[in-house]
């Protein structure tokens, strides 16, 4: 199972330059893009293609030949609106279009938990649960997985919505030791998204195989993706920190932080 050529988006970022070296393997060339430096190429199976999101011509050109997309590119914190609006929302439409324009069958895209980012710690949601978005950037997730339900009913392009935890090497805090997905996890779910046959439109969360998960991956199990990792590993550390006040948003809601930031003035 090998991907004549693989586009990257966002490869620059934490998560890009994780996968830019584990996709390697997936595909005979794997194309990166950013809108920030990616310095030279790292062989002969790479392409690289520096491109704002936000510009369709460019997006365009961006996807031709490509097989698949892991589409990590865009803001990935909470931002004023507009900015949002630029690398997110225009960004995710100009990808699809392009996709139905190029011939490109499947994208995976890098959703987040905070498109249900209101629900509370003490709810077990799955992916039918409505979307409760906690901010512009949730929106633009929100955005995002209606754009892919939509260009698959309309259009058969397929894709598998990754809600993404928190992917970093360790928990950060608390909350984290429940949203936590391991690079190893993540890059098992990237691939078994971009080789699954018949996905349509899948939503996914990803998240580890820690102690307390909050969402239920049944209507996800056709992606045969087991997480083998456990955030519990970490939780000596984790716990130096002071306890979180019950007060605040990191100990009563999934999104945490995230739900209490803004408004943004003028
Ligand atoms: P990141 O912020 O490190 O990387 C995003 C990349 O997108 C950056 O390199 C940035 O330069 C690029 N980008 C921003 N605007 C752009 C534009 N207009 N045109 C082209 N490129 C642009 O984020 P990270 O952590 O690597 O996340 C990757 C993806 O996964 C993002 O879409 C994020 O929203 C999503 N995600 C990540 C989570 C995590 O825990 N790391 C959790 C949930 C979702
Ligand atoms: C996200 O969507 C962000 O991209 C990432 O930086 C983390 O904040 C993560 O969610 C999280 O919820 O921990």
């Amino acid at each position: 199972r090998r991907l004549q050529r693989l586009l990257l988006t966002g490869a620059a970022g934490g998560l890009g330059q994780v996968l830019r070296e584990r996709l390697v393997p997936f595909a005979e060339q794997l194309r990166v893009s950013d809108i920030a430096p990616l310095g030279a190429a790292r062989g002969a199976h790479e392409e690289i293609v520096h491109c704002d999101l936000a510009e369709k011509a460019a997006v365009h050109a961006l996807l031709a030949g490509c097989d698949a997309v892991v589409h990590l590119g865009g803001i990935s914190v909470e931002r004023p609106f507009e900015q949002i609006l630029e690398a997110n929302i225009k960004g995710i439409y100009n990808v699809y279009e392009a996709a139905r324009r190029q011939g490109v069958g499947r994208i995976v895209f890098a959703s987040s938990n905070h498109v249900i980012g209101f629900y509370k710690q003490t709810e077990h949601i799955d992916a039918t649960a409505m979307r409760r978005p906690d901010g512009y950037y949730g929106l633009s997730k929100s955005f995002g997985e209606d754009m892919a339900q939509f260009y698959w009913d309309r259009y058969g392009i397929q894709t598998v919505s990754i809600r993404i935890g928190s992917s970093f090497p360790a928990p950060a805090n608390r909350r984290m030791m429940s949203t936590w997905l391991s690079y190893d996890d993540l890059t098992r779910l990237v691939e078994r998204s971009l080789f699954t046959p018949d996905v349509g439109h899948t939503v996914v969360f990803g998240a580890s195989a820690n102690r307390e998960v909050w969402w239920d991956n049944r209507a996800a199990a056709h992606l045969g993706w087991v997480p083998q990792d456990d955030s519990e590993v970490f939780r000596a550390q984790v716990e130096t920190q002071p306890p979180v006040a019950a007060d605040d948003p990191n100990a009563i809601y999934q999104g945490g932080a995230f739900t209490a930031q803004g408004p943004f003035g003028d």
